[in-house]
This record gives structure tokens, sequence and C-alpha cells, in this order.
């Protein structure tokens, strides 16, 4: 250490000058302004000198200090403006890069299945009704002629809630309870989720349906036929082929299962040579049930059958949505996976 002042005063000077972190400065302002500085300890020790060069020894002892002392502020000054500037660079956003693409949503194939059958009825005059998805046994099952000992009321298909109470089986109930507030003519369509005590492959305890009715005076079967093939043929955009198959339900007499020409082979002609497996290679596909509505159940909601009759269906959303976008596994529906659905934007 050097024993002359201008020296001592020179090296710390450099010193400061080349430091290259806040800590080390203020390290060097400890070392030689600190209370047991070095620069501090020659003024403690002016008592050796003699009293007549004390003062211009001192003077020159303090103008070292504010010497050095401006030195580290200035030094302290830039080296924080430094750090700052390094942030600045580092942390630097170009406001005018363009924004980053949020994937657009879009609606479930279900939604836009159940969209476009609404569409085409009330494109044709009906009216859509809801009702609620709790019911009682009355308007889920007596009110459509299924009585107490029916297998379709039986525990393996029906959800119980409460005693009387079930979680709906089909939208029928929301029919009856439009018969049983109005006054003939109706015709509406009901969709919505209906339960069922049944889960495999081919069917979830909870899918979508649309039922159809239409209830006025003198309504033929005809009539019901021209329906259900101008539905067919909207909502499939195709001029497929129809047929009418007897079958059973308690709530229509007399009742069809509507088959449709197979949209995936193009029919009975073509199935069997295309091997087909959408429709087995019968060339037909099964795509909704329907009749007449069933005297009893007219009467029950307090339509008068002697002046009023009129045609029902029943069809399943999921499956349509199948057929019309080509979906080889119900449960694609059910498992929200972003990939599947996406597609359908
Ligand atoms: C099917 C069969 C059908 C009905 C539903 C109905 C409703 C009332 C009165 C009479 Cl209020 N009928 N609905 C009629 C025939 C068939 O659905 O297989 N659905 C998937």
């Amino acid at each position: 250490m050097p024993e002359d002042l201008d020296e001592l005063t020179a090296e710390a000077l450099a010193a400061v000058a080349q430091c290259g972190g806040e800590k080390a400065l203020e390290a060097l302002r400890v070392r030689y302004l600190g209370r047991k500085g070095l620069l501090t300890a020659r003024l403690k020790n002016l008592g050796a000198l003699p009293a007549d060069q004390r003062p211009a020894a001192g003077q020159r002892i303090n103008l070292a200090k504010s010497r050095l002392l401006a030195a580290i502020d200035d030094r302290r000054q830039s080296l924080e403006r430094e750090s700052l500037d390094a942030q600045l660079r580092e942390e630097s956003l170009d406001v005018s890069l363009p924004g980053r693409r949020r994937p657009g949503g879009g609606l479930h194939p279900v939604t836009l299945t159940l969209e476009r059958i609404t569409r085409i009825f009330t494109t044709a005059g009906y009216e859509v009704a809801e009702g609620p998805e709790i019911e009682d046994e009355y308007h889920n099952f007596e009110a459509l002629n299924i009585p107490a000992n029916h297998p379709a009321r039986a525990m393996h298909d029906t959800f119980y809630i409460a005693p009387g109470t079930v979680l709906r089986t089909h939208t029928s109930p929301v029919q009856v309870h439009v018969m049983e507030r109005g006054e003939p003519p109706f015709r509406m369509i009901c969709p919505g989720r209906v339960y069922r005590c049944d889960s495999d492959l081919t069917h979830t305890p909870m899918f979508h349906q649309v039922e159809g009715l239409l209830v006025d005076r003198e309504v033929s079967m005809a009539d019901m036929k021209g329906t259900i093939v101008g539905f067919l043929r909207a909502f499939f955009e195709e001029q497929v082929e129809v047929r009418f198959r007897p079958s059973y339900f308690p709530f229509t007499e007399p009742s069809a299962e509507v088959d449709m020409s197979c949209v995936a082979c193009g029919g009975p002609a073509q199935a069997k040579a295309k091997a087909c497996r959408v429709c087995g290679q019968t060339g037909w596909l099964e795509v909704m049930g329907s009749g007449m509505v069933h005297p009893r159940v007219l009467e029950m909601s307090g339509v008068d059958p002697s002046q009023f009759n009129g045609f029902a269906f029943g069809l399943g959303v999921e499956r349509l949505a199948m057929l019309r976008y080509q979906v080889g596994d119900l449960r694609l529906f059910f498992d929200n996976d972003a990939r599947f659905l996406s597609q359908f934007n």
C-alpha cells in the first residue's frame, strides 16, 4: 500500500474506474472511505503530525476523499444505467409483431345436427317445443299408452331418480305437455337430451332425440310419408330412397320403422358389391320410428280423437350425425377430444 496520498488516491480511482459491479464498488467504498478505511485512517493519524502541518495535510486528505466519493457515485450511476439498459434490451417487446392466433371454437357435431334438423322443420312450419329432463312417470309412460307392466319401464332401461320420477327416456312427454295445454292443430318438434340405463359400443346413457308430432283433421299416413321423405332428402342433400316397415310402438297405430337407402354405398343395388359395412350389405339404414298417433294418446291429453288425428316420429340425433359426417364410433361424440371436434368447424 502506497505511503504517498496521491499514489493511494490514484490507485483507488483506478480501481473504481475498472470496477464491474455494484457490490464490488461498495466494497471499494468501504475499503477506502469506511470507518476503518485507508483514507479515513490517514485523517485519524493527523495527530501524529506537527501542529503546523495538520491543516494542510487534513485539507489534502479531505480533497482526496471527496474526489474518490464523487468517482464512486459516478461509477455507481453508470453501472445502474448499464444494468437497466441490459434489462431493457433483454425484455424488449416488439409491439408491431402480429398477435398470437387463438384457434376458433366451433359447435359440437351433435349440436350442428340438432340445429340442422330443427331448421328443416321450422322452415316447414313446425314449432320447437322444449321441456324438463326430469319427468313424472305419467308423462313419460302412462300418457303414451305405456302401461305399468310394459318392458320399456323395466329398471334396466329407465333411470328412476325418486318414486314416480324419472329421467325422460324420450322427448314425447314434451309433446304431451303441449297437447294438454293447447288446442289442435299442433305441428311441433321436440329436440333434447334423453336418458336410458344402457351403455355399450352403440348406446350411451344420455343421447339426443328429436320427436315430431302433427295433429290436425284428416291427417293421412301419406302426409306422414311425404313429411319424412322430404325431411330425409333435405337432411342428407341426396335423393335417398325410403321404405316404411311395419313395426310396433305403444303410442302409435299403425307404426312403422323408417329405412333409408345407404348413404355410404348408395343402396341395395350396390351394397354387396361394395361389401358395405355401414349398412351390413343390406343397402338399407334404419333411421327413425314413426306412426299414426294412437287415439288413446290423443284422448289422454285432451284431444278429441273423433275430430283429430295425427302422425308422430322419433329419431336419434347421434345416429343421424354419424351417417351425415361419416363418424364410425358413437363414443367420439362424448370424448370431447379437440382433434375430433375441430374437424367440424
Ligand atoms: C324411435 C321411435 C317414435 C313417436 C316416437 C310419439 C309422440 C307422441 C305420440 C305418439 Cl306425443 N308418438 N312419438 C312415435 C313413433 C316413433 O320414436 O325409434 N325413436 C328413436
